[in-house]
């Protein structure tokens, strides 16, 4: 089955070029060792003369970056995006949501689903739809909530994903956070999952782990890129012995969101360092699991640093409903393994029942894929896609910014004038109040 990817914005281009770009690498080295044409179906057809199209749509309200991505991908020699898969305006969105959402997006909506509904039709079976943006410019967050608006009306029975792009906290636009306030609060009703990334994250992996001295977002994207591609590759699924997982975005869904109120995701991958150092390096399976379930345990995203104090509650301190400090409690886990030897890899310590809720036996809060398959040069490597608290703080950070901008209405003319009021601001801030405490009282 295949994913529809939709590009939207500077970052969305962006960051879909490079996950274009690690998947047909990837599928070009899994296609020499074992599952044959299932991971380029997945995100690619093939044309007539043989050639690698992306199964995408390319979307941003000015020219430069979609030229630069397209050109990027047909100088690769690999692949490319469909000659007539984009479109573009010659302004941006201004960083301003309320420009993209009820300006661009309604202005362009017909040619807009038509590139979507083309790329759809050629899928033989559509696994799902994947917009990729950030939330924090006017493009991305504003067209491209009001695109995933139109995609569910036009299919509402296919799994939607949204992939975002978190803002750097001291980031570069003023009114990110009224921006992320309005993307998160309409996502939240209309995608099936949020998987979220946070260049905050990212860049400490770029600098403290890749040891990158002069970080671009195209070093950051590739991280992203790979952990993307690290879940979104086939791997077998655990209750179905010897096939791949049929539909990616599906099973990721109904594994990881059980309910309606927890929708966000976020990842964690390990190993992640120098390509240099790769040779050089020996994991065993046990020490990569013991990591990966401690940066979790302590919701921390890189292997360096992690906190080994931080630690589940004991069945004690569960039935008195005590506090643990910093711990990190989880809703679902999907774990990912690639690599060599994945059969011995024992997992039972992403079971144990302190890690999750009370009201989801831990059983079915859990779910592993595996494949043998290395993926991106790493003889093993492992990937927990998470519905967790991990997400709670930098909710609230933002929610907070834009509640104390809002409360001074700072900007917020900039929203009105295009339609957007000031009880649109509220409801959007009430829904994501909901949502964070939802979170918080985790139990
Ligand atoms: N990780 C990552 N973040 C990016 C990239 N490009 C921009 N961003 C982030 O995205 C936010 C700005 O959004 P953009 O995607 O540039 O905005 P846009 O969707 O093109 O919207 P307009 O330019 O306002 O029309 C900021 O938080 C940036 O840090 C990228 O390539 N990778
Ligand atoms: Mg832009």
């Amino acid at each position: 089955m295949s994913v529809v990817t939709v590009q939207l914005g500077q970052c969305g281009n962006q960051v879909g070029l490079e996950l274009f770009d690690v998947i047909s690498n990837d599928a070009r080295e899994a296609q020499r060792r074992t599952y044959g044409s299932a991971c380029y179906d997945r995100f690619f057809h093939q044309t007539t003369n043989g050639e690698l199209e992306a199964r995408a749509v390319l979307i941003d309200m000015e020219p430069k970056v979609i030229n630069h991505s397209m050109t990027k991908a047909a100088k690769s020699g690999k692949w490319r995006y469909g000659e007539k898969s984009h479109f573009s305006q010659k302004q941006g969105s201004g960083n301003n949501w309320a420009n993209g959402f009820c300006v661009h997006g309604p202005r362009n909506k017909e040619v807009v689903e038509e590139l979507v509904r083309r790329e759809v039709e050629r899928c033989e079976r559509l696994a799902g739809l994947m917009p990729i943006m950030s939330v924090a410019g006017g493009t991305g967050s504003g067209v491209g909530t009001y695109v995933t608006q139109c995609l569910r009306d036009t299919f509402p029975k296919s799994f939607i994903l949204n992939h975002l792009m978190w803002p750097y906290s001291t980031g570069e636009v003023i009114v990110q956070n009224y921006n992320s306030v309005l993307t998160l609060a309409k996502l939240y009703r209309l995608s099936d999952a949020i998987l979220v990334h946070e260049n905050n994250t990212i860049h400490r992996i770029c600098s403290q782990l890749l040891n990158i001295k002069h970080i671009t977002f195209s070093d950051v994207n590739r991280v992203i890129a790979h952990q993307l591609g690290s879940v979104l590759q086939p791997a077998l699924t655990q209750d179905s012995y010897g096939t791949y997982s049929r539909n990616p975005l599906g099973e990721l869904v109904t594994s990881l969101v059980c309910h309606p109120e927890y929708k966000l995701l976020g990842v964690y991958t390990i190993p992640q360092m120098p390509s240099s150092s790769i040779a050089y390096s020996t994991f065993t399976w046990p020490g990569l699991l013991k990591h990966l379930r401690q940066m979790l345990v302590s919701n921390t995203k890189m292997e360096e640093g992690i906190d080994w104090q931080v630690r589940p509650p004991s069945n004690f301190e569960r039935t008195r409903g005590l506090p643990t400090h910093n711990f990190n409690r989880s809703l679902a886990n999907l774990l990912i393994l690639r690599g060599k030897d994945v059969y011995s890899a024992e997992t039972g310590n992403f079971e144990e029942p302190a890690l999750y809720t009370s009201w989801l036996p831990s059983n079915e809060a859990f779910n592993a894929w595996k494949s043998t398959v290395p993926f991106d040069k790493y003889e093993k490597s492992a990937t927990l896609v998470n519905n967790s608290q991990s997400l709670l703080l930098p909710l609230d950070n933002i929610v907070e910014k834009a509640w104390n901008m809002f409360a001074s209405r700072a900007y917020v003319h900039q929203y009105t004038k295009y339609g957007i009021t000031e009880e649109d601001f509220l409801e959007s801030f009430t829904s994501l109040e909901q949502v964070i405490s939802s979170y918080r009282h985790l139990c």
